[in-house]
């Protein structure tokens, strides 16, 4: 028998049986997903008919010996995988990070300190609670996931869009879930957190408040994924070139600013568009209207006792407010392209925080160590073992010879005779890295202390941060919270849980617990409010700074009498704004003929307010009445949302009483065009919230 060839050091450690190397990740058709025009079986067999089975005669018994029966529905019984244990809903897309070079002080990661140098992601957003076919805009944390593949490995930064988490210490993880995911009983509710045991956990584990706090205000509620803001939660420590060692946290600011929706707008879209934030991600991207974040990095001295001003680093639950220290930008974000399929990428996509690069390391934040474990662990279940990294999404863009051999679906096809190191078989390759060679040489660090099960005095303090929280959001936002806990406890069936929780929240803020004491009906517990640093202005979304309109949506109200002209001249307007106009008529079809023709893209039966954020109506626009079209002014009216009119469109507005702050109205589109846009950069008609009643948002 002649001797086994040498492997090919030089060749890929990985190439698929067609000889095809895996580096498709980046969008190159991989030839085994789809090729050719012809249907053929998984086998590549072509196929003559696949609607009738094999039978013996026209009317006898179907064959077993159907292979293309068997497999066409063998395959559908096995299509789904288990769903992740949270975060199963979500939306992913493509994109760039770029580094702007000021990292390279602090980190010998390429990725985060080469200027210019350009990393391609895959970036997953998501609810936490819901199960995958759950609605969009539950009230929930939502999730931010970066993958980069960087030429050193893979990293990924899994976060969420609060900076802090509900519990201190991963080993709590189960029982969190367990209480805020639907009874194990009747198995609801479905994505929520209004219901007795997560209030039952939340206010017995009192860690939980200050991210309850950031629940229960309009952060839980995202106008859309590409205006929320990203964190990375923990403390990681990044190791520059000469071996130094300083602790950040992570942060992405989106660049259209940081908006929600209202409590009713969530309702609504739950029903009338589940899809809401999903639809928002992949409309903005395929417009070109490509989402983008700054990420940005606090700097805290390593020291010892990984402290900053009192305030632990290791403590997941906390903040150290940006007027202390400023986020400084080290990168951009920038998301391209929308998943060519949802199953292969966004589903597929498998992140573990324990995946990091050389210049990004670990700190012992409890949190963070337990996750490192439970990311690989879960993938094992929910994509079937341990080659998960090699599913075209997941795979490296850095080469890999790991050692690794065989497994469920092995899709490499590894050569050589000694997968050990060090061999002297296969030319003693792979051989380690040192840290010159680009190696992952873990600074060290000095660990002391006694084996216990406790936490450091500083995890003690739940109440001192939210207090902060609370303090540093405007009024509007503080009725938001007051609602929101009221709506939440109005849910929940046990009392002792209702007052306990009120209990808690009398710790946090006095006249919270009185207000949401009053909606539930109950007396106000007294408490002793914690004290707390001075409010965070960065903590508020109520800022008065106008942010781009870029995916943006406006109705126009119109009908078969409407100034068509004007409708044109809007849309130039609004187009060269980023945003975009759609056309609001009673009934479906063509408005006019011409060049100023306008297609009816919406009928008061298919539209409702949550779509949009601004309501125009036309001169000319139908005064019927029409009472769909009323509801839809009256929502966008309590929505804060501005509203224009021209010529007899005011007559429109009027009539449904929309009028106040916001409502610009004139005799031509050019009369009101500057106001409506302006209005819109600000997100919502804040002056407005005071005058609609509190109970209808
Ligand atoms: Fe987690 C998924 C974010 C704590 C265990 N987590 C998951 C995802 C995000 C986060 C964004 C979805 C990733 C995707 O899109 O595929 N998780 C966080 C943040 C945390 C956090 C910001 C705290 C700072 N997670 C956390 C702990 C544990 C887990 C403490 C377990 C001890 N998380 C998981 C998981 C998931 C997950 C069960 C489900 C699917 C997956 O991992 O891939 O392992």
């Amino acid at each position: 028998m002649p001797p086994a060839p040498k492997p090919d050091q030089s060749a890929p450690a990985q190439v698929s049986p067609t000889g095809v190397p895996f580096e498709a990740a980046d969008g190159d058709r991989d030839p085994r997903a789809q090729g050719g025009d012809v249907l053929t079986s998984p086998n590549g067999v072509r196929i003559p008919d696949t609607d009738h089975a094999l039978k013996a005669g026209r009317r006898g018994p179907t064959l077993l010996e159907d292979f293309h029966l068997r497999e066409k529905i063998s395959h559908f019984d096995h299509e789904r995988i288990p769903e992740r244990a949270v975060h199963a809903r979500g939306a992913g897309a493509h994109g760039v990070f770029t580094a702007n070079g000021s990292a390279a002080s602090i980190t010998r990661a390429p990725v985060l300190a080469e200027k210019g140098l350009e990393t391609p992601v895959f970036v997953r957003f998501s609810t936490v609670l819901g199960s995958r076919g759950s609605a969009d805009t539950a009230r929930d944390t939502r999730g931010f996931a970066t993958k980069f593949y960087t030429k050193e490995g893979t990293w990924d930064l899994v976060g969420n869009n609060m900076p802090v988490f509900f519990i201190q210490e991963a080993i709590k993880f189960p029982d969190l879930i367990h209480a805020a995911k639907p009874s194990p009983t009747r198995e609801i509710p479905q994505a929520q957190s209004a219901h007795d045991s997560f209030w039952d956990f939340v206010s017995l584990h009192t860690e939980a408040t200050h991210h309850s706090l950031w629940n229960m205000s309009d952060r839980g509620i995202p106008r859309s994924y590409r205006m929320m803001e990203g964190f990375g939660v923990h403390s990681f420590r990044l190791v520059n070139e000469a071996r130094e060692t300083v602790l950040v946290q992570f942060k992405w600011t989106p660049k259209l600013g940081v908006h929600s929706l209202t409590w009713e707008e969530a309702q609504l879209a739950m029903g009338t568009d589940p899809d809401f934030h999903r639809r928002d991600l992949a409309d903005a991207i395929e417009a070109g209207a490509f989402p983008e974040w700054e990420l940005g990095v606090q700097v805290f001295p390593d020291t010892d006792d990984q402290m900053y001003e009192g305030i632990d680093l290791l403590d997941s639950t906390k903040i150290v407010p940006e007027e202390m220290v400023p986020v400084q930008t080290i990168g951009t974000l920038r998301l391209t392209a929308n998943p060519t399929n949802y199953f292969a990428e966004t589903e597929q996509v498998a992140y573990n925080t324990g995946h990091v690069v050389p210049g990004i390391e670990f700190t012992n934040d409890p949190l963070l160590q337990g996750r490192n474990f439970s990311y690989q662990d879960t993938q094992l279940t929910r994509l079937g073992g341990p080659n998960w990294t090699q599913l075209p999404i997941n795979r490296p863009h850095a080469p890999v010879n790991d050692d690794q051999r065989d497994g469920f679906m092995q899709q490499g096809v590894p050569t050589g005779e000694a997968p050990y190191t060090p061999n002297s078989v296969d030319g003693g390759v792979p051989k380690p890295a040192d840290w010159a060679e680009g190696g992952y040489v873990v600074v060290p660090r000095k660990v002391e202390g006694e084996v216990v099960r406790e936490v450091a005095a500083s995890f003690e303090d739940h109440f001192s941060q939210p207090a902060m929280f609370y303090a540093s959001l405007s009024d509007v936002e503080k009725t938001h919270v007051v609602e929101a806990y009221t709506f939440e406890l109005g849910k929940v069936y046990e009392q002792a849980i209702k007052e306990r929780v009120l209990g808690v929240l009398a710790n946090v803020d006095t006249s919270l617990a009185e207000l949401v004491a009053e909606g539930l009906g109950l007396a106000a517990p007294s408490g002793s409010p914690a004290d707390h640093l001075p409010p965070s202005p960065a903590l508020s979304q109520v800022t008065g700074e106008a942010f781009p309109l870029d995916g943006r949506q406006v109705a126009v109200v119109a009908g078969p009498d409407a100034d068509l002209a004007g409708i044109a001249a809007l849309r130039e307007a609004l187009d060269a704004e980023g945003a975009q106009l759609k056309v609001l008529a009673p009934r479906g079809g063509v408005l006019g003929s011409g060049k100023d023709q306008q297609v009816v893209e919406r009928t008061n039966v298919t539209a409702r307010s949550i779509e949009f954020d601004a309501v125009v109506v036309a001169d000319g626009a139908p005064d019927d009445g029409d009472i769909k079209a009323t509801i839809l002014l009256q929502e966008a009216l309590r929505q804060l949302k501005p509203f224009a009119a021209w010529g007899s469109g005011s007559g429109v507005l009027d009539a449904a009483g929309v009028s106040g702050p916001g409502v610009f109205t004139g005799s031509s589109v050019d009369d009101v065009v500057t106001d409506l846009v302006a209005a819109m950069g600000q997100h919502r008609v804040w002056e407005r919230a005071e005058l609609v009643t509190a109970s209808a948002v």
